[in-house]
């Protein structure tokens, strides 16, 4: 999908030297929209429904975690605290925060990118409340949803690196989900490409949602000669700034200060149809018999969601009366409960 007709600028870090070999990228921006202007049915309308990346502005006034989150922060509450940095990687938290703040381009520190805030760190829930209204629906959380793939309510994941860190691979979100990724604190840069330029991207071959790209600021074509005819778009993601990255649309982020920011996930109408063919592909290694099942349940919840859904942003009273559709599909900020501020034990799958 080719968003914009504006010519390709060049990137600011093309007057920067390219390191032998490498070619700096060229980009255009990401649209930017005022979040506290803009309504959800707008939202759902001109983005989550085109499948159509924005970022919104001004997005998380409210919450104490643009006040209080801070590396410092972090230190004194969670001190020695073990916490999970990647997949199978664990940390003291403060002996991390001080690996974050000596992070240089250079000499790039550790990278948060597993640390789901229901499964470790609860105690943060309160501070990103009230809930973001562009980071739905939740219907991870619908109690129609089969175990393995419900997600708490609000579930959100905590990512913090320092300068020149960086998310550790370019990938599009598995599950066919769209995802929504809010920075609190510092700079990070964002780059996002078109789901039919995953063709330049170089897929890996066990995990097509991986690119084995390793830079796409500082191209290596040599290595990666197709990546000159991807359409690469790019944002600096600022303390309020939402980026709302559609399904299937691939990206990679880099922390230009020290950064923290939180991740969530979403599914509506708009991308379950790619959920179903995703899961039921993955039954289907274990079980086609289960597989038929899982993609025939999730049909038939798909449109009991899709109704109430409808239901509840055209007939709000009457959706409230009813109860039922607001317990079923967590729809919007108004109508879902705030995260639970329990600790859930589970262990959250993403890819
Ligand atoms: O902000 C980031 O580091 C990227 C997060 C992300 O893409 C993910 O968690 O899937």
């Amino acid at each position: 999908m080719q968003m914009q007709s504006e010519a390709v600028q060049p990137s600011p870090l093309e007057q920067a030297e390219a390191p032998p070999g490498r070619t700096p990228a060229k980009w255009l921006p990401i649209e930017r929209v005022d979040g506290a202007q803009l309504s959800y049915d707008d939202f759902l309308a001109r983005y989550m429904h085109t499948n159509r990346p924005v970022v919104l502005t001004n997005v998380a006034s409210d919450w104490p975690a643009m006040r209080n989150w801070t590396p410092e922060h972090f230190k004194k509450r969670f001190g020695s605290q073990p916490v999970a940095i990647g997949y199978d990687r664990n940390m003291p938290f403060d002996t991390f925060i001080d690996q974050v703040l000596e992070s240089s381009p250079e000499k790039p520190g550790p990278y948060m990118y597993r640390s789901f805030l229901h499964e470790v760190l609860p105690e943060l829930l309160p501070d990103v409340i009230p809930q973001n209204k562009f980071a739905f629906p939740r219907r991870y959380a619908s109690p129609l949803m089969l175990e393995k793939w419900r997600r708490p309510d609000g579930y959100l994941k905590l990512l913090i690196g320092g300068v020149g860190s960086k998310f550790p691979v370019m990938h599009y979100d598995g599950e066919n989900a769209h995802a929504a990724i809010t920075e609190i604190y510092g700079d990070k840069e964002f780059i996002v490409y078109p789901p039919e330029d995953g063709q330049y991207l170089y897929p890996k071959k066990f995990f097509q949602n991986h690119s084995m790209v390793d830079d796409p600021v500082m191209m290596d074509l040599e290595r990666f000669p197709l990546l000159a005819k991807a359409t690469q778009y790019r944002t600096t993601l600022k303390p309020g700034d939402m980026i709302f990255v559609p399904a299937k649309w691939w990206h990679a982020a880099r922390a230009l200060s020290t950064s923290i920011s939180v991740c969530t996930n979403m599914l509506d109408g708009s991308n379950w149809g790619g959920y179903v063919d995703e899961v039921a592909t993955d039954e289907a290694k274990a079980s086609p018999k289960r597989a038929k099942f899982v993609r025939r349940y999730l049909t038939v919840a798909g449109r009991v969601l899709d109704a109430m859904e409808r239901l509840q942003r055209n007939s709000p009273a009457l959706a409230k009366a009813l109860v039922l559709p607001g317990i079923l599909a967590p729809a919007s900020a108004e109508v879902a409960p705030e995260p639970s501020r329990q600790q859930l034990n589970i262990r959250i799958p993403t890819s």
